[in-house]
């Protein structure tokens, strides 16, 4: 029986190993047996032998962790044993390691090379030889020549740091894959194997460190005990090349330490942080600093004793510098004035504030100028704090697009944001080339395939990969994800990375097209709501952002608005403040418009915004198809649970589709165009609906 199966899927041009049941929890380290014969003895001859130079000392931590990944690699891959080589040294073919002088390549870069008849992995440090050896093992899953192999690699940014936004007890804000892997309760005596996985994971795709606490900090970190938690958890990430750092709540002094102050001027308050630094660093010798995010969202900050940002931040700067610690202060600030735009608050904060922070410290800035919405121009701060060096950061997990359960791929959100031109300083400054790092907020929790939906994965992955490398191709990200996911079949991966990459666009239509934004029901933020409009503060209501009355739509964020638009740099100011010339994707971000303003493709704008939606729905659709057309080419247990999800997700698109426009046709008062199916129900179904357990509700 077994045989007749083994010989119908040979007749089908399949593998046993392709179709095996797989649970997602492997990620895209695989190292299944190439199944191609030819391609494996090309590979085994090119590497099976290892010379290691005399420089190369393999004792080294994180260059025994390279050596066993290179070791695993090559067995599972090619089922060889790496030997090493035989005989007189500097003779015979393999995989040769050499130690080039400092400087000799960048911090943390490696070069792979043919030379002769040998492969050669080089690099100064530790590092290098550690991400060369992840994208050695990449190329071979992937089943490229390694014929005449010349690639050098240097990270374009240092900082390349996930953000967990996990909580002490074991909850994540706005994390849909289960609970946080960290277990604060059980360590540091149980170190479970995920914490080693997730940081061979993360140094797979250049990712250099983690903030294992949640923003809306929790001064109890800082007790001894948890520190000792904290430097457990460093311990096993250390190896992988993974700094641990903290998330710093201002009021620590005053909850944990019993002082009457948090002020960052208190003398005391500054021995309080001195001597917190001090009890880290014994622990933990090479910890990265702080994350901080004050005087937002009811944090406590600097602003209640009357002191700036930059005094608050310098305070825990300055305790962390004899470290050599760094302070990522978070520009996510916004008040309840119900006169100011939300969307200018942070630029008016710190800009400011520019050549006040210390050396030590970076300014962490989300992509957009509100909160992670499906899509947002990029945040006017960059390019715009010559003296301050900013983080760029983006949200891997999907709280405003469709959370852990519909299929959106991020990487094309991502590098918008980075190749935008900002026009600071002259055309072609780029966000990418502004900042001097990523945070990428983590969707990582204890589901078995670590993120949830499937798919997710990808855009962990793809943030690695674009912290390293801002200018990569989303479609080439997502390529080498499927071929390391899915295997190398190159229809397989070829429609895996296109669902991917056009799925952030189906999900833009059916949720905001056109610039809309914020238009989430309270709290989980996961369904539609636009017609939100009595909660306490301004800013919360999706009926502040979109504006939509009888005369149109829109956030007039021009001269005749809150001029907001005026906080970027006069080409780009220019080319949004005019809506003839504004991108449509951005243009009811800045612009309320009559319903029957006219679009450039001749449509109305009450019919564009029709169409998108409906769109929308029609590429949740698509998405279906495309998946359903890999039946049998993938494993029949991730096909079946990602099909499963696909269904949530056409589900849940005609209901934002249908939600809003019938929210909104009762201020158009305009037909639906030909080409769009009108909601089934009245607004007032949609309002009636009620999911008091979305999951990501922020815990209270
Ligand atoms: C960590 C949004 C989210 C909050 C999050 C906040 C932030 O408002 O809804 O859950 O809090 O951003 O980035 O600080």
């Amino acid at each position: 029986m077994m045989t007749r199966l083994l010989a119908l899927l040979c007749c089908l041009g399949l593998s046993t190993a392709a179709l095996r049941a797989e649970d997602g929890y492997r990620l895209w380290l695989r190292y299944d047996l190439i199944q191609d014969a030819d391609l494996r003895t090309a590979y085994q001859q090119q590497l099976g032998q290892l010379h290691v130079g005399t420089n190369v000392d393999t004792t080294r931590e994180m260059m025994a962790v390279s050596l066993r990944e290179l070791r695993n690699g090559l067995r599972g891959l090619l089922g060889i044993h790496l030997a090493p080589a035989a005989g007189a040294p500097g003779k015979g073919s393999g995989l040769a390691l050499r130690r080039l002088a400092a400087g000799e390549i960048g911090p943390e870069g490696y070069r792979l090379r043919q030379q002769g008849n040998r492969l050669e992995l080089a690099a100064s440090d530790d590092r290098g030889f550690l991400y060369g050896t992840f994208h050695l093992l990449r190329m071979l899953q992937m089943g490229e020549s390694l014929r005449g192999l010349d690639v050098e690699e240097v990270p374009a940014k240092d900082i390349r740091i996930l953000n967990h936004w996990d909580n002490l007890d074991g909850t994540v804000e706005r994390g849909y894959a289960g609970f946080s892997i960290f277990n604060w309760h059980t360590l540091p005596d149980v170190l479970d194997p995920r914490y080693t996985d997730y940081a061979r994971a993360c140094a797979s795709v250049g990712i250099n460190g983690s903030v294992v606490t949640n923003v809306n900090a929790n001064a109890l970190i800082f007790r001894d005990d948890y520190l000792e938690k904290a430097a457990a958890l460093a311990d096993v990430f250390r190896p992988y090349g993974v700094k641990i750092y903290l998330t710093a709540r201002f009021s620590a002094p005053m909850e944990l330490g019993g002082l009457s102050t948090a002020d960052p001027l208190d003398p005391e308050v500054k021995e309080w942080w001195a001597a917190k630094a001090k009890a880290i660093y014994s622990r933990i010798p090479d910890f990265g600093g702080f994350v901080v995010k004050a005087n937002s969202e009811g944090q406590p900050g600097p602003r209640e004793y009357g002191r700036s940002h930059a005094q608050g931040a310098n305070l825990l700067a300055d305790a962390l510098a004899p470290y050599g610690g760094i302070v990522m202060w978070r520009a996510f600030v916004y008040n309840s004035d119900p006169e100011a735009d939300r969307a200018a608050q942070a630029y008016e904060e710190f800009v400011p504030l520019d050549g006040q922070f210390r050396d030590n410290v970076v300014v962490q800035v989300k992509n957009g100028p509100i909160d992670f919405q499906p899509r947002e121009p990029f945040s006017p701060l960059f390019g715009a704090t010559p003296e301050t060096p900013l983080l760029l950061e983006l949200q891997i997990t999907k709280e405003y697009l469709g959370q852990g359960t519909h299929l959106v791929g991020l990487a094309p959100l991502f590098a918008e944001v980075l190749q935008a031109d900002t026009h600071q300083g002259g055309a072609g400054t780029t966000v990418a080339s502004t900042v001097t790092g990523l945070a990428g907020v983590s969707n990582v929790g204890t589901a078995r395939n670590w993120t949830g939906h499937p798919f997710g994965q990808a855009d962990w992955y793809a943030f690695g990969r674009l912290a390293w490398e801002p200018a990569l191709d989303p479609t080439a990200i997502y390529d080498e994800w499927a071929a390391l996911t899915y295997g190398a079949d190159e229809a397989v991966r070829k429609t895996i990375s296109r669902m991917l990459v056009d799925s952030w666009e189906i999900c833009v239509n059916y949720m905001t097209p056109l610039g809309l934004h914020h238009l989430m029901a309270t709290g989980h933020h996961y369904g539609p709501g636009p017609w939100v409009d009595e909660l306490s503060r301004p800013e919360w209501n999706p009926a502040y952002y979109h504006r939509a009355d009888s005369a149109g739509i829109g956030f007039d964020r021009t001269l005749t608005g809150s001029n907001a638009v005026a906080q970027y740099a006069p080409a780009v100011r220019e080319k949004f403040a005019d809506p003839r010339t504004c991108p449509p994707e951005y243009l009811l971000w800045f612009h309320h418009l009559p319903w029957d303003w006219r679009m450039d493709n001749g449509k109305t704008l009450w019919e564009e915004l029709c169409l998108r939606y409906q769109a929308g729905v029609e590429g949740t659709e698509w998405l279906a198809a495309e998946w359903a057309s890999l039946e049998g080419q993938v494993d029949a247990e991730r096909h079946r649970e990602v099909s499963q999800y696909l269904t949530i997700q056409q589900r849940e698109a005609e209901w934002w589709k249908n939600a809003c426009l019938a929210y909104f046709q009762t201020h158009s008062r305009r037909p639906f165009p030909e080409g769009v199916e009108a909601p089934p129900h009245d607004v007032e179904h949609y309002q009636s609906l009620d999911y008091p357990y979305a999951p990501g509700i922020r815990p209270r």
